[in-house]
């Protein structure tokens, strides 16, 4: 057995027995109460699925095991002569609760880069579709062509101990991850180059390799898809990429089947999409305006033309969060070392001091401050990276790392089918009639 997998299976074990006793001692204890507003609104904030690698808190945001994205930038090793994490470090950390040591990461590098062969009949697939498919349509139907090599799929039909089912999912998920830089590299080589593909590069670490076969020959810019890949990769179980793994997972569909339905969430714009939704707009402002250098005064006149036309700010607002994202920040610090001469970077920063008063203004808007998405376009713009219908697949390709570790987990605590419970307006207004009538 693999050192990861050896110790992610101690660690589950221990955990299972744990979660058991707690249960029988403590399963009836109420962790919170649903509002009607709750149950027409959304879900916000009902507690109600356990994600164990990450947790999020309003004000604080993201945090790993624990860990800030800041505290990662210290712990986690890193590729040689660059200062950002690596992604793999990431990993580790969400599957096992540890930091991992350098020689575990690379160890982990060379692991995904040994299971990272694409079955030939999923690049057949993709040559198939219209080079202008969206990405993300490219990237959820790559996804699900892999399906043909699920070590679940096939253990299942075999007949296997539900105590198992952990290992073919971790199999699964460390191949799924190890071949999706490649899968995510080609779908961009063939519909922004012509289809001239550039062949992986073993040596290189995950990120650094995904860096290269796009194409973008920069070191600076590996530094920033580490850094990317790994800010990306979690944000706990409620969002819609997270929940959409989850619930697909939870009916024993496998990693290739429940990842697909996370990127599909993935790619609407109120969520992933976003990305791309955010240089649009951006870029159709400089155009309007006809400056690549506009004034707070233009920008604010296009923020209200936006909410005028009842559209929403792209890469601003958050269902969780009350603050600037950390991970917009941790976006903000890198530009502020690598990028601070890039004319597109200045004008997201100048966005970023128009936008939040304004949406203030609105006195609905729970949180006016940016989101992961509202850095992002720029940074890869400033790079050559400047196709934004493909920026969602960079964060689909981040994300599996932290669904996927969860989908171990998930299965290795045996959490059973996901189903809740829905009513109809009718029941609720009869509801609130007997309600009335005993009290
Ligand atoms: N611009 C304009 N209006 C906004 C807004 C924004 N950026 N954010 C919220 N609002 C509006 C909502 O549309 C809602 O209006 P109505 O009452 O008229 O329907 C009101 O403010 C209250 O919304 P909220 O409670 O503050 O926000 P929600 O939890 O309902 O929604 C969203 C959270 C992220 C969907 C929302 O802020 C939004 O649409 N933002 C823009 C899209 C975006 O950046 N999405 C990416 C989010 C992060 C992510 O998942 N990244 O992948």
């Amino acid at each position: 057995m693999d050192p990861l997998k050896q110790k992610f299976q101690e660690k589950a074990t221990a955990l299972r027995t744990e979660v058991k006793s707690m249960l029988k001692e403590h399963g009836n204890k109420v962790v919170g109460d649903v509002k009607l507003s709750q149950v027409y609104g959304g879900m916000r904030g009902v507690k109600s699925m356990v994600w164990e690698t990450s947790q999020l808190d309003a004000k604080e945001g993201i945090r790993f095991r624990g860990y800030s994205i800041p505290e990662l930038r210290d712990l986690l090793p890193q590729a040689k002569d660059c200062k950002e994490p690596l992604p793999e470090g990431l990993f580790w950390l969400m599957l096992t609760d540890e930091i991992p040591t350098q020689e575990q990461v690379e160890w982990l590098s060379a692991e995904w880069a040994k299971r990272s062969t694409v079955p030939e009949h999923t690049f057949k697939v993709l040559d198939a579709l219209s080079p202008d498919t969206h990405p993300m349509t490219q990237f959820s139907i790559a996804i699900v062509s892999m399906q043909t090599d699920s070590n679940f799929a096939r253990r299942y039909a075999e007949g296997m101990s539900k105590y198992d089912y952990w290992d073919p999912t971790y199999e699964d998920a460390m191949n799924l991850i190890a071949r999706l830089p490649r899968v995510a590299a080609y779908i961009y080589r063939r519909s922004h180059h012509g289809g001239k593909h550039i062949e992986p590069n073993e040596s290189l670490d995950w990120g650094g390799n995904y860096a290269s076969m796009l194409g973008i020959d920069n070191e600076d810019f590996k530094s920033l898809m580490r850094l990317y890949l790994t800010i990306h990769a979690d944000h706990e179980g409620g969002n819609a990429s997270a929940h959409s793994v989850h619930l697909t997972g939870s009916t024993l569909s496998d990693c290739y089947m429940s990842l697909a339905s996370g990127m599909n969430s993935l790619a609407g714009p109120l969520h992933g999409l976003a990305n791309q939704e955010v240089i649009k707009w951006v870029f159709n402002m400089l155009e309007t305006l006809g400056t690549d250098d506009p004034t707070k005064e233009q920008i604010a006149d296009h923020v209200n033309a936006t909410l005028a036309a009842g559209k929403v700010i792209p890469g601003y607002g958050h269902a969780v969060l009350r603050e600037p994202d950390p991970r917009f920040m941790a976006q903000k610090r890198f530009a502020g070392e690598y990028l601070a001469d890039s004319q597109i970077v200045k004008v997201i920063w100048k966005v970023f001091e128009v936008v939040p008063p304004i949406l203030q203004g609105l006195g609905k808007v729970k949180n006016p401050w940016p989101n992961v998405d509202a850095h992002s376009g720029a940074l890869l713009v400033s790079y050559g990276l400047k196709e934004y219908s493909y920026y969602t697949v960079l964060f689909g390709v981040s994300r599996a790392m932290g669904v996927l570790a969860q989908m171990c987990w998930s299965r290795a605590l045996g959490f059973p089918l996901e189903r809740p419970k829905s009513v109809t307006t009718k029941w609720v207004k009869e509801y609130l009639a007997e309600q009335a009538v005993s009290g």
